[in-house]
């Protein structure tokens, strides 16, 4: 489709959704892609100038479009503009940090049911795993049988989200120093459901109003989602489905199977995926898919269902955040499972569009004229067997010609911060410590967390691919997850030879002697926990400083979109680190916030927020502050940034 200026718009780098959005506009099917550019931003509320809280409002109050023509401005009750950007960004972190922990709640809940055995078909899987979350929670184990042990593990998982007082578990476990400044700031929290509620609280009309009282609670409620929520989610789902290790994985549209059966397990919870991936074992279902002609059943994922099930098991992903709908205009999908989050509504139009059913599966979640069949852990393999039968049931109903794109990309996925320490130190002496020295000597410049979504707003996984190849180019490792580990998958950054290709000498030397790629994935949304938790394992090795703050380190989210990723990156900044977002930024309506959150964080938690929607320049701020880093640490000899001209450019393109 062409843009206002008549010219071709680019709205992907790759090339199967490239072919997949024109074969939707052929059909006149709509997707976010079209949505998009009749929907444009609003103004006002792009830069969050806006306040909707009450019946009096809402109350717009843009910026003045010159220069000097600034003046004081407030609502109709007299909150000033930075009372109401605070509140809303506030609110965001919130709505983030409640959609994490919800998962997590779902997640003990499930713990607690399979320690019980009263989850049909889950089982605990890593015991060792088991045995260091219960030294975390202070739990007993000695000569006590795992069931028990368990058991005790999903209840005091579960206390974390109604607790009124005191810390969450695992707060402890990131280096003192760094406790420390949350203490004395006031920030800890106390439980997950508590800081969430006081945040929407806090922000109700006439009551927090003051922006710099207000991110502090931000603040804590952030960090109940990443030292709390999403840290329980990925432990618990660790030990009932397996601890990730290195596996090989393939990724992108063009892994749909035409004479197959093809399911699509979207959403975030694993459960279903993980018992649709027994289920499809079953020889009764391979007999079903037989007798309607298919030659078997494919099982894949989109967003991080996908993430979950690619690194235990290596089902295939057939795309990202901006995929979900390309793929059922392939025309051979027969069902798609959503659980929650990052489903668009669209879906149910698109799914009308051929002859693919949509399923959803969480009581929390319903769409408007999809299939609904709730998944409970009780019965849960009856439910997974019961979908199955459904989609190979919709085989023989395909009814446009179907068209899969030929992309597929093999990777290798799965690095856990578990695998990441035995990969580096082996079986008996398991450490960080190869990893500190190359950073100590230089090999490795430092360490990038690339993670978050997709924006239609910018070009489909432009921002995500230039900025790891910027990085990975100037000898920074990159741990990616989420839709961006997706991106790097899909552009071939997550096999060992690509450090060959595209890392600097340093860092491609160190890759080749371990056998690593130089992007490791590290699993889904929520397991940005396991981020954190290597940095504190990069503190407590030694060399690299006393707290996550002192690391040459920094965090992006490119293509950010959701308000999980908002809460990310508030856990990520209060945890020390510098984390820099594109697209779009929401406290621009207020100068004194955006200042607050990009320079006096520095002050308050020695991490800050920076935007920059260019990924080559946002990469050459977190190099900088890499940079910046290692000159604190006195390990600044012989770095230079390695700087692209446009013909190195066009040539990584
Ligand atoms: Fe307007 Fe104040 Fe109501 Fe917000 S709370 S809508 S600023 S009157
Ligand atoms: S799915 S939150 S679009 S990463 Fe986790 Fe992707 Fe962002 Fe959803």
């Amino acid at each position: 489709m062409a843009d206002e200026k008549g010219k071709e718009k680019i709205r992907s780098i790759d090339n199967a959704a490239i072919t997949l959005i024109e074969k939707a506009q052929k059909e006149n099917v709509s997707t976010v892609f079209f949505r998009a550019d009749e929907l444009k931003p609003c103004p006002i509320g792009v830069e969050e100038s806006c306040c909707k809280i009450c019946g009096m409002g809402p109350c717009r109050l843009p910026r003045p479009k010159k220069a000097g023509e600034e003046k004081d401005r407030a609502g109709v009750c007299g909150a000033t503009i930075e009372t109401i950007v605070a509140r809303n960004f506030a609110r965001k972190i919130a709505a983030g940090t409640a959609s994490h922990s919800d998962h997590a709640r779902e997640v003990a809940e499930t713990f607690l049911k399979t320690a019980q055995d009263e989850a049909q078909g889950f089982a605990i899987k890593d015991e060792v795993k088991l045995l260091e979350v219960a030294l975390d929670y202070g739990i007993e184990t000695e000569g006590r049988e795992s069931r028990e042990i368990a058991i005790d593990v999903g209840k005091k998982a579960l206390e974390q989200f109604g607790k009124q007082d005191g810390e969450l578990v695992y707060i402890k476990k990131a280096p003192l120093k760094r406790q420390e400044i949350w203490r004395k700031l006031g920030v800890v929290p106390r439980g997950i459901d508590r800081e969430v509620v006081e945040m929407m609280h806090r922000t109700h009309m006439g009551v927090d109003q003051d922006y710099k009282h207000l991110m502090l609670q931000a603040t804590r409620t952030a960090l109940a989602d990443g030292w709390g929520g999403s840290m329980i989610s990925t432990d618990l789902q660790d030990i009932m489905f397996g601890t990730p290790v290195p596996i090989l994985g393939t990724f992108n549209t063009g892994v749909f199977k035409e004479d197959q059966v093809n399911i699509v397990v979207h959403g975030h919870e694993p459960f279903l995926p993980e018992l649709l991936v027994t289920a499809t074992h079953d020889p009764e279902m391979k007999a079903l898919a037989e007798k309607v002609g298919a030659k078997g059943i494919n099982l894949t994922g989109m967003c991080c269902s996908a993430n979950e099930v690619l690194m235990r098991h290596g089902i295939p992903c057939a795309g990202n955040f901006l995929q979900q709908e390309l793929a059922l205009v392939t025309g051979a999908v027969e069902l798609m499972t959503v659980d929650v989050q990052c489903q668009m509504q669209g879906l149910q139009d698109v799914s009308e569009c051929y002859h693919t059913k949509l399923v959803t599966t969480s009581d929390r979640a319903k769409i408007e004229g999809a299939i609904h069949i709730e998944f409970h852990p009780e019965n849960g393999l009856d439910t997974a067997k019961k979908i199955l039968r459904m989609a190979i049931e919709n085989y023989p109903n395909r009814r446009h010609a179907v068209y899969i794109p030929a992309e597929t990309q093999d990777a290798v996925v799965g690095f856990s911060h578990e695998t990441i320490n035995y990969l580096l130190g082996g079986l008996f002496r398991a450490s960080y410590k190869p990893l500190n020295d190359n950073i100590i000597n230089g090999r490795i410049r430092g360490v990038a967390g690339v993670v978050g979504c997709n924006n239609v707003r910018t070009v489909h996984d432009s921002a995500h691919i230039a900025m790891v190849k910027e990085l990975i180019k100037n000898d920074v490792i990159v741990l990616t997850t989420g839709c961006a580990a997706m991106a790097c998958g899909k552009a071939g950054l997550l096999t060992p030879e690509a450090a060959r290709l595209y890392a600097g000498s340093g860092l491609a030397e160190v890759c080749e002697a371990v056998g690593i790629p130089p992007v490791l994935h590290m699993g889904a949304c929520v397991d940005n926990s396991r981020i954190l938790i290597a940095a504190t394992a990069l503190v407590k090795e030694g060399g690299l400083g006393d707290d996550i703050s002192d690391l040459p380190a920094a965090g992006a989210a490119p293509e950010w979109m959701s308000e999980k990723a908002l809460a990310i990156g508030q856990y990520f900044v209060a945890s020390g680190v510098y984390t820099v977002f594109g697209t779009t930024w929401p406290t621009l309506g207020s100068e004194k916030v955006t200042k607050h959150l990009f320079e006096e964080h520095e002050e308050l938690y020695k991490g800050m927020w920076a935007y920059e929607p260019d990924p080559i320049k946002a990469a050459g701020m977190m190099i900088a502050h890499i940079d910046k880093k290692r000159k604190a640490l006195g390990l600044d000899k012989a770095r230079e940034r390695v700087l692209y001209d446009m013909a190195m450019r066009r040539a990584l393109d």
